[in-house]
């Protein structure tokens, strides 16, 4: 089938714009509650793990309440586990009998009641369907993750489950339960691009206009957009694709019923708004039970959001990302035709007043969107130093809880400057991903213009690992060079952030402070060598296989 350039705008649209959708992870799993890798963990022979299903009768499930949910909570689309690593089926397949309805008690198809209620309530459904792990099956087969427990790694014959189970199982999801938005694949490793290829050619044939997420192959481009590692949460403009972040509400995918490390409410919408202002989609987690009910944590949550989002929706959905390559302390930015979002984070956001730098264009109105009162703007273009400056007087009181949005509406169209600029803070940030990188250097270089003067502290900001050596992974030579100064630090674990805009469980932000340099007014260059400069990875499965991760640099006034 030949999908032309428009015709993939177009099936896209629906997605980029809803910028929120729900992932549920449930199956057997939910039984020993342990999360859905519990049968791998515990090396679960097969005739045991088929025992789960005699007992798995969720009663409780309603589809009606969960599509409710996931509409109260903002969300428009929602993406299901029809099944994961353990091969068992959440919905009626005629092509194997490890599935809800022919092996359990329960003996309802979940996912037929769920696309009903879909349809219903307007809100897409999606799959996600693991086609290259299955624990289950003798004959599938993963670059890692298979069941060698029950079955011989040398017996097994890949395209008997490839032409048996998978294909299959994903043609019975797209041909009997209604037009699906979405398949979610995941953990390619090992599958040929051949197979890669056939698998996204076999759903675009079915339903032309249902997409399909990267982790559909290993090998780079494929699939309509990008799903970023679990729980990763990119830079500025990092994505040439559209993308999305999957990412939980604790720890957990499955139901687990130890994890109960949850996110704070006002953090997973920091997230969400960092997310949105960055041009992607949030797909966030719950782990329903094996009585059918998603866990009361999860649903306070979500409702939490959904009144934010209630309050603020302008300001999220059919947006567009904010056009500065950096992340504000104080919050972030979406825009729409002749407007601008200021989203402020009530933690991180300055009192009295907001200074934003860098935008051109003029600013006929500012108001928060819950009151719409009109707020005092002062603009003003600083020659010296070349920079266009915007004050916003605040009110005492935000009017919202976390996050409060303020809108701008512009006289003119869009314009900003893109060069690193200082914010109003003092703070510069700079981005691993927007440097030029010189590998054989194993240098990364950046240009950026100080605005106010001053003595600043170089900071090396790192993604670590749960669990990691700092000194193994992270404590190597750093030589910072700008403007006529030199550093020579191995850097250490000085600040490990509580909460941070990007990084998130199983990942920390560290902080290593590298030492002073002095800058006047002016644009300069800045380099860093270190053999942890690296070139941005092909592909973002295998995120969280690095211990410490290089993420930016920051230069923070020294007062
Ligand atoms: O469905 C969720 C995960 O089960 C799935 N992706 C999300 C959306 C996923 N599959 N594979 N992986 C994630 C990566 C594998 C991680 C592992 Fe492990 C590290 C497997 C064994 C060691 C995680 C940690 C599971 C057991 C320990």
């Amino acid at each position: 089938m030949l999908i032309t350039e428009t015709d993939e705008k177009s099936r896209l649209q629906w997605w980029k714009d809803a910028k929120f959708g729900l992932f549920i992870h449930w199956g057997l799993y939910a039984l020993p509650a342990k999360g859905e890798w519990a049968m791998y963990a515990a090396r679960t022979p097969v005739a045991e793990y088929e025992q789960l299903a005699k007992q798995f009768n969720p009663v409780k499930f309603s589809a009606k309440e969960w599509v409710n949910l996931a509409k109260t909570a903002g969300m428009k689309y929602l993406v299901i586990t029809a099944k994961h690593h353990d091969g068992f089926a959440m919905f009626h397949s005629k092509v194997e009998k490890f599935n809800i309805v022919d092996a359990t008690p329960f003996q309802r198809d979940p996912i037929k009641e769920l696309a009903e209620e879909c349809q219903k309530q307007g809100i897409k459904l999606c799959f996600y369907y693991s086609h290259v792990i299955d624990w289950h099956h003798p004959h599938s087969i993963h670059e890692y993750y298979n069941n060698t427990w029950d079955y011989q790694l040398e017996d097994k014959a890949f395209y008997r489950y490839w032409n048996q189970i998978a294909k299959p199982q994903v043609k019975e999801l797209l041909t009997r339960y209604g037009p699906i938005g979405l398949m979610w694949f995941d953990t390619a490793g090992g599958l040929s691009k051949k197979d890669s290829r056939e698998m996204v050619d076999l759903v675009h044939n079915l339903q032309p206009d249902c997409l399909v997420n990267s982790r559909v192959s290993h090998w780079p481009g494929m699939g309509d957009y990008q799903s970023k590692g679990d729980n990763e949460i990119p830079m500025y403009a990092e994505d040439t694709k559209p993308w999305e972040t999957p990412m939980t509400l604790n720890k957990s995918w499955g139901y687990h019923i130890q994890d109960q490390d949850w996110k704070k409410p006002e953090s997973i919408i920091y997230k969400l708004v960092n997310i949105v202002s960055k041009g992607g989609n949030l797909l966030l987690n719950v782990g329903p039970t094996a009585e059918g009910l998603i866990p009361e944590q999860s649903t306070k949550r979500l409702l939490e959001i959904g009144d934010w989002i209630n309050r603020n929706s302008e300001a999220i959905y059919e947006t567009d990302p904010s056009p500065f390559p950096y992340e504000f302390d104080w919050g972030a930015i979406t825009v729409k035709s002749g407007k601008v979002y200021l989203h402020l984070y009530h933690k991180y956001c300055p009192q009295n007043e907001l200074v934003l730098c860098g935008l051109k264009c003029k600013v006929a109105k500012a108001y928060f969107l819950a009151n719409g009162i009109p707020l005092e703007t002062n603009q003003s273009y600083q020659a010296e130093g070349d920079h266009h400056e915007l004050r916003i007087l605040l009110p005492s009181e935000l009017p919202d809880q976390y996050v409060s949005v303020m809108a701008l509406e512009l006289d003119e169209q869009l314009e900003v400057d893109e060069s690193f600029i200082q914010q109003a803070s003092g703070t510069i940030k700079l981005d691993l991903v927007h440097a030029d990188i010189d590998l054989k250097k194993q240098q990364a270089t950046w240009d950026f213009k100080v605005v106010n003067p001053g003595t600043f502290e170089v900071v090396l900001v790192n993604f670590k690992k749960e669990g990691v050596d700092w000194a193994e992974d992270g404590g190597k030579k750093h030589v910072v060079n700008v403007n006529g100064q030199r550093l020579e630090v191995i850097p250490k674990e000085d600040i490990i952030l509580e909460e941070s805009q990007s990084c998130q469980y199983p990942y920390r932000e560290v902080n290593s402070n590298l030492g002073r340099i002095k800058l006047h007014r002016d644009t300069f260059t800045l380099s860093l060598i270190s053999d942890t400069v690296r070139e941005k990875p092909q592909f973002t499965e295998i995120w969280q296989a690095e211990a410490v991760k290089l993420r930016a640099i920051k230069l923070i006034p020294v007062i």
